[in-house]
């Protein structure tokens, strides 16, 4: 009876999952769903795309947090629109907490609509939010073991993100293996080093993100 519950909770999540998608298609917002350990370097990280793009880019962004405001915070210093869903224990965000924190955005103008997902590589795994595009955040202090460890997260990215990797001097982090672990769980998805600290890597990243958003909303780019 527990699993035909579940099963029943996340068709529901899908078909609220593809309702947003359909909205933030319809309002030509590209939407990306960045997930990651806690720590991995996501808020930095998007700091750092926004200040890469400067005016070329008009993000919004959703917050997810068990608790606390921070990073929403972080995005008001930095002047991007932005709403908290504290999630109050729960380890990732759904589609109807997606939903309902888009009501609370203007997205009029925006072009790419980010939602930082709870800091958790395996909860997050299970949630379609609605987004086009979802990224995985590995920060290379992590180990170079967590793509085998939790495959589901990295299977069902569009990309990788290796992150701080200013940091690689100083650990036995293996990049060639994480790369060939990637690639035999999601032969498709884009592999990117990038260090949000020094910049390493960000033009690469941002270009293609630019690609992306351009090639689902042609009339935008
Ligand atoms: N050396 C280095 N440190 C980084 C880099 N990116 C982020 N950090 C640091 O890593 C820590 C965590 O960064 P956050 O961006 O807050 O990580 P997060 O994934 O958003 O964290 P949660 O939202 O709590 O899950 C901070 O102390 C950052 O300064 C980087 O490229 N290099
Ligand atoms: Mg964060």
């Amino acid at each position: 009876m527990k699993i035909v519950a579940a099963k029943k909770i996340l068709k529901a999540n899908d078909q609220l999952a593809n309702e947003n998608r359909a909205a933030f298609s319809g309002r030509q917002v590209f939407c990306i769903n960045l997930v990651g350990s806690p720590g991995s370097g996501k808020t930095t990280l998007l700091e750092a795309l926004f200040a890469q793009w400067g005016q070329r880019c008009a993000p919004a962004v959703i917050e997810g947090d068990i608790a606390g405001q921070v990073d929403a915070q972080r995005m008001e210093q930095i002047g991007v629109p932005v709403v908290q869903i504290n999630t109050d224990g729960m380890c990732h965000l759904d589609a109807s907490m997606i939903a309902a924190a888009a009501q609370n955005l203007e997205l009029t103008g925006v072009t790419m609509l980010w939602i930082e997902n709870v800091g958790n590589l395996v909860c997050t795994a299970g949630y379609d939010l609605g987004e086009h595009l979802r990224i995985v955040a590995l920060s290379v202090p992590e180990g170079d073991d967590k793509i085998i460890k939790y495959p589901a997260i990295f299977q069902r990215s569009d990309a990788l993100v290796l992150t701080k990797i200013d940091l690689l001097p100083h650990l036995n982090f293996r990049t060639a293996k994480a790369r060939a672990d990637m690639q035999r769980l999601a032969p498709e998805a884009r592999i990117f080093e990038v260090s949000a600290r020094t910049g390493q890597g960000l033009p690469e990243l941002a270009t293609w993100l630019v690609e992306r958003r351009a090639a689902a909303a042609p009339s935008r780019s």
